[in-house]
């Protein structure tokens, strides 16, 4: 909507175990009605400068994660999304398909039960229990490769593994460093330091697509709770909670190892303490994740888009 000095923006904001998650109801891009891989296309091509907007400075910051809600292709399903951060787009999003839902409810579209999700990388279902907690079933998610070393500088030889869990991770296999927000600063120097080393060094996921998360794990000292994580993202934000996409690629590893199997619960901790509960089923060979997790609504607001401010559509990195 467009007042005749602002275009209005209604969004409606929540986090996910300290990760937020800003969805656009109202005033974002006509993207048409095609696939969401084809609309996320146009989205990029003609209204990048919306994603800054929305999401960088002044009015966002490196941390939020964007969810335009669309109109499905496919009646079935509850609503699409496009999810973004302060870079660029997200094949998917765990912790904001939890934030979504929680949005959903929120505004009184859906009722606790099965709701499924058209995203770019295919259709999600997400269950949203009486309790307003969320569980994610996730796409397929595999390991690509197994031990892989990449050379970096000022660390030396680090080994991970390369996973998809609706994102492409390198999952770093072994390290000295504890995970605490104290050592945030190192933490992202090193992720960050391995981030820069995949693409040139020839490490990238499946299609020479980029591998743009991080993810270290140590043991959690929270009781019954299977692991700790730090996941750095693509603008280099770290995530806040377990990140679901993560965890997925976690999982698909654990699975690959025989460290895991169907229907066994992994609770994975995040670096600020939250907590995701997850399992896994496999169908055709093929591991489908799921995520459990809760979000809060904390804000139901209008965004005013000046074209008189210089940065009326954000910081751009
Ligand atoms: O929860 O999948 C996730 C995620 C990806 C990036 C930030 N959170």
């Amino acid at each position: 909507m467009i007042d005749g000095k602002h275009r209005r923006v209604r969004v409606i904001d929540s986090h996910t175990g300290g990760e937020p998650t800003r969805v656009i109801v109202t005033g974002g891009p006509d993207l048409g009605n095609g696939p969401l891989s084809d609309r996320l296309q146009r989205f990029r091509d003609e209204h990048d400068a919306f994603r800054s907007a929305v999401v960088n400075e002044p009015r966002g910051s490196d941390v939020m994660v964007g969810a335009l809600l669309c109109e499905p292709v496919d009646p079935t399903c509850a609503a699409g999304v496009i999810f973004f951060n302060n870079v660029g787009y997200l094949g998917m999003c765990g912790h904001g398909t939890i934030g979504l839902i929680a949005t959903l409810s929120f505004m009184k579209r859906i009722e606790p039960g099965e709701h499924r999700i058209e995203t770019p990388v295919g259709t999600v279902s997400a269950v949203l229990h009486s309790t307003g907690e969320v569980t994610v079933n996730n796409v397929a998610s595999y390991r690509l490769a197994q031990n892989v070393a990449v050379d970096v500088p000022r660390y030396g030889k680090v080994r991970g593994d390369v996973a998809w869990g609706g994102n492409w991770f390198f999952l770093v296999r072994d390290h000295h460093m504890e995970l605490s927000l104290k050592n945030i600063e190192e933490l992202t120097d090193f992720t960050w330091s391995i981030r820069r080393e995949l693409n040139p060094q020839g490490i990238t996921g499946a299609g020479n697509q980029e591998i743009d998360h991080i993810e270290m794990f140590a043991p959690s000292l929270l009781p019954s709770v299977d692991s700790k994580n730090f996941v750095l993202c693509p603008g280099k934000a770290y995530d806040r909670s377990p990140c679901g996409t993560g965890t997925s690629a976690k999982l698909a590893c654990l699975y690959a190892d025989g460290k895991i199997r169907e229907g066994q619960v992994w609770k994975q901790e995040s670096i600020v303490g939250s907590v995701f509960e997850c399992s896994i089923t496999v169908r055709g060979g093929k591991v489908y994740p799921s995520i459990k997790g809760a979000a809060f609504v904390n804000a139901d607001a209008e965004l005013l888009l000046d074209p008189q401010d210089p940065f009326c559509m954000g910081i751009r990195l």
